[in-house]
């Protein structure tokens, strides 16, 4: 009999083709990484560094290792003599982990930015009154926070934060925060106050590649990213340093942190890098921000509360504190009409992280389907239509009765003629755009 999990795994795939995919961080990988990540290379032991190893039979994985490591040298544009490569940290968040081990002691400052504000977690989030992340127990952190009006960061209050707090190392990026970094000037910043200055491009990693973003090179000391977002590999991380550092983050992910390195995802990351200094993925990058751009300009036109006005990357972030429903309450009514958003907290947000006020969306995924401005229209229309049908659906201030609230809401919409025949209009619509499966 067969196994229950490929069945899952079959509808899963349905669901990613009948759906628009349109979580920010969420994207399609080609099927030649998917053959990468599935080969006989997760098989495969290698500790160590190519060539450095402390298993026999690397041979081969070592010449994938270090052609992984040139294509990510070559893809960012930088000189093997000033910079390195290591791709064997496992996500995001370890790499993140991995380069705080490398580079701080326990007790050392870290200055990050703001969670609501658009940060992540792994620069060591923490509430006033509760330590959350690991990393806010072994490190002292202090956050920076956007302009109150316009909801992008002052670079000038940023320094004299760092000035006052004395950081070692000063972070940017995050998960929901439109605009570009002005990485030149973080960087002075961070040389100012004598601190390392750690890009975090989990986020923009694709669009930088592309060249629809700005690059964090040459001014920041370390760059850590994602491989699976708009870079399109399969999940797995990069971190790129100074070659004065080298030895410290290698030995910080192997043996420091981590065992073994999966040569699987690495051969994966290689492929999709070869993959990202094509010309069609220059195109790709560039038409993402075209459609991010877009979906904003339609949504800030129709009055709804745009955060920072717009966007300059990949992912757009709405407000919907003044106007309608809850982003829980809105994001959930999407899934049922075939268009799959994240609930998302906002700048200043009174709301919890489970039930924010914004909703958060992208185009990574819909532009790797080859959908453009013509069809950013249409989707919005739905999106428009929806936020607007369930507007009525206002989540208690009581915070024992939203869960009630949320079960009941749930039930009702999951059979909701209009958001179901939004579904099958999103299905037939998904067809004309084929997903990159084999
Ligand atoms: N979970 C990722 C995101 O959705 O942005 C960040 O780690």
């Amino acid at each position: 009999m067969k196994d229950k999990i490929f069945e899952l795994i079959k509808k899963e795939e349905d669901r990613q083709r009948d759906t628009l995919m349109m979580i920010p961080s969420e994207n399609y990988t080609y099927p030649e990484v998917r053959q990468a990540v599935g080969s006989v290379l997760m098989q495969k032991y290698a500790e160590g560094q190519p060539k450095k190893r402390y298993y026999q039979g690397n041979g081969i994985v070592d010449e994938i290792e270090e052609l992984c490591e040139e294509r990510v040298l070559k893809v960012f544009k930088l000189n093997s003599e000033k910079w390195s490569a290591n791709v064997q940290a496992y996500s995001g968040s370890p790499a993140n982990l991995a380069v705080y081990n490398a580079l701080l002691s326990p007790g050392d400052k870290i200055m990050a930015m703001y969670l609501p504000d658009g940060g992540h977690l792994s620069h060591g989030w923490q509430m006033p009154d509760k330590k959350i992340t690991f990393v806010s127990k072994i490190f002292d952190v202090s956050f920076y926070h956007v302009d109150p009006k316009t909801k992008v960061f002052d670079y000038d209050k940023i320094e004299k934060q760092a000035l006052i707090f004395k950081p070692k190392i000063l972070i940017s990026g995050g998960t929901a925060y439109p605009s570009e970094i002005d990485h030149k000037k973080m960087a002075q910043i961070a040389k100012k106050v004598g601190a390392y200055y750690l890009a975090d491009i989990a986020h923009e990693a694709g669009l930088v590649a592309g060249g629809a973003n700005k690059s964090p090179f040459p001014y920041a000391d370390v760059v850590t990213m994602t491989t699976h977002k708009t870079l399109r590999g399969p999940r797995g991380a990069i971190i790129i340093c100074r070659k004065e550092y080298e030895e410290a983050i290698d030995s910080s992910v192997f043996p420091g942190l981590q065992g073994g390195p999966h040569l699987h995802s690495i051969a994966g990351i290689a492929v999709a890098l070869e993959k990202a200094m094509t010309p069609g993925f220059k195109k790709y990058a560039s038409q993402v921000v075209k459609n991010a751009r877009y979906l904003a300009k339609i949504f800030a036109d129709s009055g709804l509360d745009v955060v920072s006005g717009g966007t300059e990357k990949h992912l757009v972030l709405v407000d919907l504190t003044k106007s309608k429903a809850n982003g829980a309450v809105v994001a959930y009514a999407h899934e049922i009409a075939g268009i799959v958003i994240n609930k998302n907290t906002t700048p200043f947000d009174p709301m919890t992280p489970f039930y924010p006020s914004g909703i958060r969306f992208g185009t990574p995924a819909i532009t790797a389907r080859g959908m453009k401005e013509k069809e950013m229209k249409t989707i919005t229309g739905w999106m428009l239509k929806i936020i607007d049908y369930i507007s009525p659906y206002k989540l208690p201030g009581n915070k024992e009765a939203r869960n009630t609230f949320m079960k009941a809401f749930k039930e009702k919409i999951k059979k909701d003629e209009l958001l179901l025949g939004i579904a099958e209009e999103v299905k037939n619509f998904c067809q004309k755009f084929p997903v990159p499966v084999k």
